[in-house]
């Protein structure tokens, strides 16, 4: 297909590009607004009649697929239509009509798509055939399958040690993948396995493994029905998790209390429309969905939350009932310690560093102490932080103190990100995996895996950079752009020898690639997936830790694709040539890959039976049967001292997000319809008095720059600012256009993460001054 074939956006015809808008938002979320959203959408995928039929049978048990976009669990009522609007973007944009097959490469050297725009690239369909690149031509040109797994198996043999090569999983890939990818790389002797986690829930992982002694959540959704409280903390629900918007009118009908906690008061702070409540819809009849807002600065969510535990050990004076000592006593450590530091911190200091009064963080503590039963749920506002992992702790020490573990309707709830993000690290997805992990996976599958500790994200790009890394596998995702710091991680990318990217669409990491590169095209979750036992199913695991099948129903959308587990056979047969795993035998049919995970993984017992389940299984979480695997056998308290996140006087803290319009780095069109942004991303929303202070107004151009830990500075130009309801000192811009800005020295110390909420920036009015 050459270009003048391809359908383009409409933003690509046109002259000029249409003019920014910013109409603020008053409407409910969720809703018409949504409906209409999506019927646009299905339009312009050319999707009217195949879109709809799938789109019934997402998350459905039985016959379903499970919606390839977030980790929220399905409906436990088998609820016919448990979509949203996004999770439809999210599947249409799969299901596309367009192809990028050898004809579109042969029409378009790498160096002329690396000019197009990164909506422009995915927009052009599915990819259709493995394509190998050929440099004297500057193009993807077709290979066989046999062919590329030769290359990759004969590069990965070619190595002075294993360790030369990272494997990158981005959170889609199903359980039976995963399995198969981490064993490959274990048998080949690595546990190079960085992956999307690193960037989102690291924090989260590492605090409640400290904490409870699991690197999960210990609530699910039937707690969710039954809590007296909820607080949501750093997560802009109605477009990352819109089915939350459902769980959270629900619960405000039935009295249950909500409490926002956000810089950015977000669409799902307000008012929603059911989608699936027929009368809701037809009325226009929307629910309150929140009982309180506070907006701390960037960063201010422990001194908040610290706050609010200082609140409830006052409130405990003189109201007993305030603490469950009983709980505290039997299951947990470190109370008199926590106690003495909260008590030590000084409210002058918690307002500071929180910039929220200590009048509305009490409010919010006597709500928490008002309800028999809280869930605190969170995602990357809490994560992407210095301070992450101490800041998850904090919200398990305020759980802790009115003991809101263990039983119904209480907990920990953070919010995954990529659908089977969770389960790629249950599957083994793990760059630092425990002895007990290694043990049962040696004794499993036959294999002596190594043990010392593998690269993560950020340890990749600098190894590729040094050259220690010279192969990079990507299973999914999109590394160049996801990544921070994107031309540093674009130089470590063009050093390796090789780059293999295994992939349902175009994107940059075809573009900036290794000296010798591959683009292996692969069948997406919607789509059918035969095998020599006939349809296959794969299982993922949602936020709330059940497991259950996916089964696709589309035909292909090339005859050339290849699943992922066969992919990852592939290419480990041709790297391990003697290998007696039994690669191919397990792609013949999926049920052999569940029988060895039934053995080599903890909960997965009877795995093959329990997956077909109605709905699936759980996962068992010790922590909510009170047993914490932590060194005292008990529930942690964690003292860690507030640190100073106020920025530096003439500074901004810069937090990077997504729209509403966008699947991470998959840009579907350049609105934000919660925020009331049109036609733009290049933007800065910023505090109105911080702009006035700068002369700004709206959509005045900026230029952003940003001071790295090591004093090294990087900038993006021409943004347009706008005026925005959050606190003074705060920003907040979109992701991956602003991953620029974050230095790729940036990561939590705590978590690794890099700090992609967490820039320090100057703004100045575009021509001002020198810039940097
Ligand atoms: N439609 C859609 N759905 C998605 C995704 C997508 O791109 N599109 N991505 C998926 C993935 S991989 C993930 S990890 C999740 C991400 O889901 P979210 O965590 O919601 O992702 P972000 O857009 O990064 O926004 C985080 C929120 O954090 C707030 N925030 C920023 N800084 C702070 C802070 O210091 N404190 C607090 N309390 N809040 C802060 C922002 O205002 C914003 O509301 O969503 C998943 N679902
Ligand atoms: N500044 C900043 N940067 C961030 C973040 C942030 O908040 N701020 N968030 C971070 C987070 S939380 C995440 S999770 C990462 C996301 O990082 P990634 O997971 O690496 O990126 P995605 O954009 O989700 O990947 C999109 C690509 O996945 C491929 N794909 C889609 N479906 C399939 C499939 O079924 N199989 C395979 N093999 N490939 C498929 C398509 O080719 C598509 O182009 O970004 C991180 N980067
Ligand atoms: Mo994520």
């Amino acid at each position: 297909m050459t270009d003048q074939e391809t359908p383009k956006r409409p933003a690509d015809d046109a002259e000029a590009p249409p003019s920014p808008e910013f109409h603020p938002y008053h409407h409910p979320a969720a809703g018409w607004g949504a409906a209409k959203s999506v019927s646009r959408f299905l339009l312009r995928e050319r999707e009217l009649v195949d879109g709809p039929r799938a789109i019934q049978k997402m998350n459905h048990e039985g016959d379903g697929f499970d919606c390839p976009g977030c980790a929220w669990p399905d409906d436990l009522k088998g609820l016919r239509l448990d979509i949203c609007e996004n999770g439809v973007k999210h599947v249409t944009w799969e299901m596309t009509h367009k192809r990028v097959g050898p004809a579109f490469f042969a029409a378009h050297t790498v160096g002329e798509l690396s000019t197009w725009s990164d909506a422009k690239l995915e927009d052009q369909g599915r990819l259709t055939h493995p394509m190998v690149y050929d440099a004297d031509s500057d193009t993807y040109v077709p290979i066989s399958w046999a062919k590329a797994f030769a290359l990759i198996g004969d590069t990965l043999r070619g190595l002075d040690h294993p360790a030369q090569a990272a494997y990158y999983t981005s959170g889609r890939l199903g359980n039976e993948a995963t399995f198969l990818y981490q064993l490959m790389a274990r048998e080949l002797g690595t546990n190079n396995l960085p992956d999307c986690s690193n960037m989102c829930h690291e924090a989260s992982g590492r605090a409640l493994q400290a904490s409870l002694g699991t690197g999960k959540g210990t609530v699910d959704l039937k707690d969710w029905e039954v809590t007296d409280a909820l607080f949501i903390i750093g997560v802009n629900a109605a477009s990352n998790a819109p089915r939350m918007l459902t769980a959270l009118a629900e619960a405000h009908k039935r009295g249950t209390r909500i409490v926002h906690i956000n810089p950015l008061v977000e669409a799902a702070a307000t008012r929603a429309i059911i989608p699936h409540d027929f009368a809701d819809m037809a009325l226009f009849r929307s629910t309150p969905t929140s009982t309180l807002n506070l907006q701390p600065r960037i960063g201010g969510d422990m001194a908040l939350l610290r706050g609010m535990a200082k609140a409830v050990l006052t409130e405990s004076d003189s109201d007993p009932k305030a603490l469950d000592r009983e709980f505290i006593e039997r299951h947990t450590t470190g109370f008199d310690a926590y106690r003495a530091l909260c008590e030590s911190t000084p409210w002058q200091e918690i307002e500071r560093q929180s910039g929220v009064s200590r009048a509305k963080i009490r409010e919010a503590a006597r709500i928490y102490c008002e309800a028999d039963r809280s869930i605190f749920s969170w995602c990357l506002g809490l994560t992407q932080h210095e301070h992450g992992v101490d800041t998850v702790r904090e919200i398990v020490n305020l759980l802790l103190l009115r003991g809101n573990l263990g039983r119904e309707g209480a907990g920990p709830s953070p919010v995954r990100g990529h659908s089977n993000v969770q389960g790629n690290r249950t599957c083994g997805i793990d760059h630092r995996p425990s002895p007990d992990f290694l043990d049962r996976l040696a004794a499993a599958c036959g294999i002596d895996p190594p043990r010392a500790h593998g690269l993560d994200t950020v340890g990749t790009i600098e190894a590729m950079h040094q050259g220690k890394v010279k192969v990079f596998v990507g299973m999914g995702g999109n590394f160049a752009l996801a990544a921070p710091d994107t031309p540093y991680t674009a130089e470590g990318l063009r050093n390796c020898e090789l780059t293999v990217q295994v992939s349902t669409k175009l994107n940059r990491s075809h573009l900036v690639h290794g000296r010798q590169a591959l683009i292996l095209p692969c069948l997406g979750r919607t789509e059918k997936d035969v095998q020599e036992a006939g349809v296959q199913s794969t299982s993922v695991e949602d936020s709330m830790s059940m497991v259950h099948l996916s089964v696709g129903m589309k035909r292909p959308a090339s005859r050339h694709l290849l699943s992922e587990p066969a992919i990852i056979a592939g290419m480990a047969r041709a790297a391990l040539p003697d290998s007696s795993t039994p690669w191919e035998w397990y792609v013949e049919d999926y049920d052999r890959i569940r029988d060895t995970m039934a053995r080599a993984l903890d909960g997965f017992e009877d795995f093959n039976r329990r997956v077909r389940l109605p709905l699936g299984f759980r996962i068992c979480q010790p922590a909510r049967e009170l047993v914490f695997h932590t060194p005292s056998q008990r529930a942690e308290f964690a003292t860690a001292e507030l640190t100073d996140v106020v920025p530096k006087a003439g500074m901004l803290k810069l937090g990077t997000m997504r729209s509403h319009d966008q699947w991470n780095t998959t840009i579907y069109s350049d609105n934000d319809r919660y925020r009331g942004i049109k036609n733009l991303r290049t933007l800065i929303f910023m505090n109105p008095a911080d702009m006035r202070d700068r002369g700004l107004e709206l959509f005045d151009e900026v230029d952003i720059t940003s001071t790295a830990k090591d004093g090294t500075t990087r900038s993006v130009y021409r943004y347009k600012a706008i005026p925005y309801d959050l606190p003074r000192g705060c920003a907040t811009g979109y992701m991956p256009e602003m991953n620029v800005l974050c230095a790729i020295g940036d990561y939590s110390t705590q978590s690794d993460q890099p700090l992609m909420k967490n820039l320090n920036v100057t703004v100045r009015p575009t021509g001002s001054g020198t810039g940097t």
